[in-house]
């Protein structure tokens, strides 16, 4: 039986008193349903105030790292995510998961219960301390992951939250709100205040829009950059009417890969530098003017080891809050605005139209084993329109990308930052996010084992993801990024991976273990059957490698700076 929010749940009187009420409910007013944690004694009324509050779930995490990643694919669907820490142990547990939310910019509210005030006062030697009487030691770290943080008092709550949420919204990146104990439970000081709403200063508006306006006329070739920031504020759309608005090609690359479905006519394809279809590389590299949209990072990951020919001074970059031509800075602008007035621009009377691609191939007999080439063109068929698909760094972020995939997709991945173990965790708080669709998890296994014991609240909360395990008998993508693949520490405990769902709760998903492509077509079919989760162990060659990873074994020295990594 799924865990809901409890019948019992007192309702809201609407005007929250105490601190802690005040600042779940202002964050339920956020649009956030579900508080992703582990509870301990300092963060008690934090804990309680979201166990009373009946617009916002506890949502329990196996630890706190995976509660941030959770945390931030819930966020990546819902525009922002609450996560719940104890002080010291719990919040320093997470970090890893709420830097990544920063690096990749989601909006995650990491709210932290500490020592009383109190007891802070008379500096009493407390657990999660080291025994120094400083109770400041930890602030510094977690604000670090954020883009702003504030220690809450119940003079200062109802104006700092405004504060807090402003900037996190601004930057659309973390927030870290440390109360402590004694204070969360006082009344809150009631202030005037008034939720800001951010709008872009009209006259630097024009003065940009104007710019972008003369460098679109003159530019004989424009193909545009969705980034995936369009994605964390939900502008897709925006985005796409302003894309069509300009007639241009647009290209993508791996972290904005399905952000505008790739069917449409305008779509030049996934550009990854030298990895790129050569259509797409000479639509992207030959281009008079490359527009922008959003801020996309173009990092040794997304560039195939900085394997392209991009020319900046061809840029113009629209981003959250201003817009940059050269050495022109447009500032205090918002990117949703510039989107509105680029999709008025007239649209060319011939807008690029994509040569069709060859259709994508399903290679490969039922009693074959399961090779890259097969396994991928296989994934690609299986992905539905309306899924959610989270993947892992690792082989499998380089094997799926150059696959076409089905209008409707949405394609999560933490390219930037590439923690290992975020994938699994952020599939639960995409499939709590959205429940609708279907969220698909691809990972290998050395990453799903620093994360895996989330499956148990996946099937705690009713979540039924597909879970799709690439064993591959260790770390295959570092064995292809060194010169010598057979060092010991790339390889893995094995595991019985097909065997977790039932040992962690889950008796009722569907589960296999696939080693020939027959089997794993089977699996694959009962997994879209079933009404609970299923999980399906795919096993695969030890250096079976998607063409992507063994060309960045030619690039060591370009992603490493030396010749050996
Ligand atoms: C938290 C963290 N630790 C270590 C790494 C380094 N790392 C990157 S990929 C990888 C191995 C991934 O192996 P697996 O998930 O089995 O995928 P495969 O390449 O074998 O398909 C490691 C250890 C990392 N990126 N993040
Ligand atoms: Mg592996």
């Amino acid at each position: 039986m799924a865990e809901t929010k409890k019948e019992n749940a007192k309702p809201s009187t609407g005007k929250a008193t105490s601190v802690i009420d005040y600042i779940v409910q202002r964050l339920a007013d956020e649009g956030i349903t579900d508080c992703f944690g582990v509870p301990g004694d300092y963060a008690f009324p934090v804990c309680d105030a979201v166990d009373r509050n009946p617009n916002i779930r506890w949502v329990g995490c196996s630890n706190e790292l995976n509660a941030s990643y959770a945390a931030d694919g819930y966020a990546r669907v819902r525009g922002a995510a609450m996560l719940s820490t104890t002080y010291a142990v719990g919040e320093l547990s997470a970090i890893n998961g709420v830097m990544g939310a920063k690096a990749e910019r989601s909006l995650v509210y990491h709210v932290v219960g500490m020592p009383s005030y109190q007891n802070q006062r008379v500096r009493k030697n407390l657990h999660h301390t080291f025994g120094d009487g400083v109770f400041g030691n930890f602030i510094n770290i977690s604000a670090q992951a954020a883009c702003v943080h504030a220690v809450i008092d119940p003079d200062n709550c109802m104006i700092e939250m405004e504060r807090v949420i402003t900037e996190a919204r601004r930057n659309n990146q973390p927030a870290y709100i440390v109360v402590p104990g004694d204070y969360a439970l006082a009344p809150v000081t009631p202030t005037e205040v008034r939720p800001v709403t951010l709008k872009s200063n009209e006259a630097s508006l024009e003065k940009a829009v104007a710019a972008i306006a003369e460098r679109v006329r003159v530019a004989k070739s424009i193909v545009a950059f969705p980034a995936f920031t369009l994605q964390r504020l939900r502008l897709q759309k925006e985005a796409q009417q302003a894309i069509e608005a300009l007639g241009c090609p647009f290209a993508t690359t791996t972290m904005e890969k399905c952000i505008i479905d790739e069917s449409h006519p305008q779509f030049a394809g996934l550009y990854a530098g030298a990895l790129s279809a050569e259509k797409t590389r000479q639509l992207v590299e030959d281009a008079e003017l490359v527009l922008d949209l959003g801020g996309i990072s173009l990092n040794d990951e997304t560039t195939a080891g900085f394997s392209g020919r991009l020319d900046s001074a061809r840029f113009v970059s629209v981003g959250l809050n201003d817009v940059r031509i050269g050495e022109q800075v447009f500032g205090n602008v918002r990117l949703a605005d510039v989107l509105a007035a680029l999709a008025k621009f007239k649209s060319p009377a011939l807008p690029h139209r994509r040569t069709p691609d060859q259709a994508q191939h399903v290679n490969g007999k039922p009693a074959d084993k399961i090779t890259m080439d097969s396994l991928y063109s296989r994934y690609a068929a299986f992905i539905r329109p309306g899924d959610n698909v989270v993947l892992e760094t690792g082989s499998a972020s380089l094997g799926l990308p150059p696959m076409t995939l089905a209008d409707d997709v949405r394609l999560h991945i933490q390219m930037l930052w590439g923690s290992i173990g975020w994938a699994t965790g952020a599939a639960f708080g995409v499939a709590l996010a959205d429940p609708k669709r279907r969220t698909i998890l691809i990972t290998g296994e050395g990453s799903h084992q620093l994360t895996a014991n989330e499956i148990g609240n996946m099937g705690r909360y009713g979540a039924n993801p597909i879970i799709l395990v690439l064993n591959n008998d260790g770390y295959m993508v570092e064995r292809a990024l060194e010169p010598y693949p057979d060092w010991s520490y790339n390889d893995l405990a094995k595991w019985r991976y097909a065997d977790l769902p039932r040992a962690l709760g889950c008796a009722d998903w569907t589960t296999a273990r696939v080693e020939t492509i027959g089997e794993l077509d089977v699996a694959m079919k009962a997994a879209r059957e079933s009404k609970s989760g299923a999980y399906i162990e795919v096993i695969g060659g030890r250096m079976d490698m998607p063409k992507a990873l063994a060309f960045a074994h030619t690039r060591i020295k370009e992603l490493y700076g030396s010749d050996a990594a």
